[in-house]
């Protein structure tokens, strides 16, 4: 029995040291070493070459390092009768919280648009916005969205949230289902998308939906680039039906050099970093999932492969 991590970037090490350190007596690999294929009975993994899940034939469980757990789904060579598991942290949940809300304050106070004009060297004030004056719209009250729209309320903002059962979070107008987004949408002024990308999901950020939101509003998407429409985001800026929108994830990462979004000026952009698995704090579940998976006890954090989030 032992754990392999499949991960493409540069925190292979990071990951394999970090689940080594907190437990010794553990087996760890990378998938980049030579290691026994057929020991390997759980695999922590973030955004793997696909393919690589097949050459483990004993795998009993599929990890993901991050909240979000769509490209595994969109590995078809993956093993797909085992169970998978994603993380569900504090720290993941408060660091999205806190890029949100850095996001709206610089949105109502114009800060991007000021950081243009210094480089442009045009001095020009701008009416802002108050807090209490924007509903934010959060698509999403799961872990990250539940978190978020309750912080938001403490900071005097209106939330309202829409997810796909119906929620109670105090001091949050709650929507569900697809009857009930309309009225979601067109009482939204900043919405904010925190689903998972799944075959119901993806494209969701389209014209239809976009339009339905009123005249100004801002959009921000931290949850994958699959959600959003480009060309109908691009349209509804230049018609100016949309003040504006922060994006954190892209179809392509990094984002192709020559992507319209690079130089648009109502698009702000952060490089898929809005919240990062800290191993300090995740690593434990994943051990934990470990010895479960050993001891035939039940796994935390499971994904719903029937749901796909
Ligand atoms: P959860 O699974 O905890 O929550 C998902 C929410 O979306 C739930 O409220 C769920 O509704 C709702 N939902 C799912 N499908 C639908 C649907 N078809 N219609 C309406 N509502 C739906 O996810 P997390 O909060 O942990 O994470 C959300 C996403 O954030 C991740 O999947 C990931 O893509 C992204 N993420 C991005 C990061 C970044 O740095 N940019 C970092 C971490 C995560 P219900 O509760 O009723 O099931
Ligand atoms: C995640 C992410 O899903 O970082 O955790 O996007």
């Amino acid at each position: 029995m032992a754990i392999v991590v499949i991960r493409q970037d540069n925190k292979i090490d990071v990951w394999k040291n970090a689940l080594q350190k907190a437990d010794s007596s553990i087996k760890v690999y990378s998938y980049l070493e030579s290691h026994p294929k057929d020991e390997i009975t759980m695999a922590v993994i973030w955004k793997h070459p696909t393919g690589t899940l097949a050459n483990y034939p004993n795998l009993k469980c599929i990890a993901s390092a991050g909240a979000g757990v769509d490209y595994i789904f969109e590995d078809n060579t993956r093993p797909k009768n085992i169970p998978i598991t994603r993380i569900v942290d504090t720290f993941l949940a408060g660091d999205m919280s806190e890029h949100i809300l850095s996001v709206l304050l610089a949105y109502l106070k114009n800060l991007n648009i000021y950081k243009l004009d210094q480089v442009a060297h045009v001095w020009e004030p701008k009416s802002y916005l108050r807090i209490k004056d924007v509903t934010v719209g959060i698509l999403g009250l799961g872990e990250l969205g539940a978190l978020t729209a309750s912080d938001l309320t403490r900071f005097g903002f209106k939330v309202q949230g829409w997810s796909r059962s119906k929620k109670n979070i105090e001091g949050v107008r709650t929507f569900f289902g697809a009857d009930e987004q309309q009225e979601f949408l067109k009482t939204t002024n900043v919405l904010v998308c925190l689903l998972p990308l799944t075959t119901a999901t993806e494209g969701i950020l389209n014209k239809e939906l976009l339009s339905q939101l009123p005249k100004n509003a801002y959009v921000i998407n931290v949850a994958r680039g699959g959600h959003l429409v480009d060309e109908d985001l691009i349209d509804l800026l230049d018609s100016v039906h949309l003040s504006g929108a922060c994006l954190d994830v892209y179809h392509t990462e990094p984002l192709p050099k020559t992507h319209p979004f690079w130089d648009h000026k109502r698009v702000h952009m952060t490089p898929h970093y809005a919240s990062v698995s800290d191993t300090n704090s995740v690593i434990p579940q994943i051990i934990e999932n470990y010895k479960r998976l050993n001891s035939g006890e039940k796994l935390q954090n499971l994904v719903d492969s029937d749901k796909g989030y």
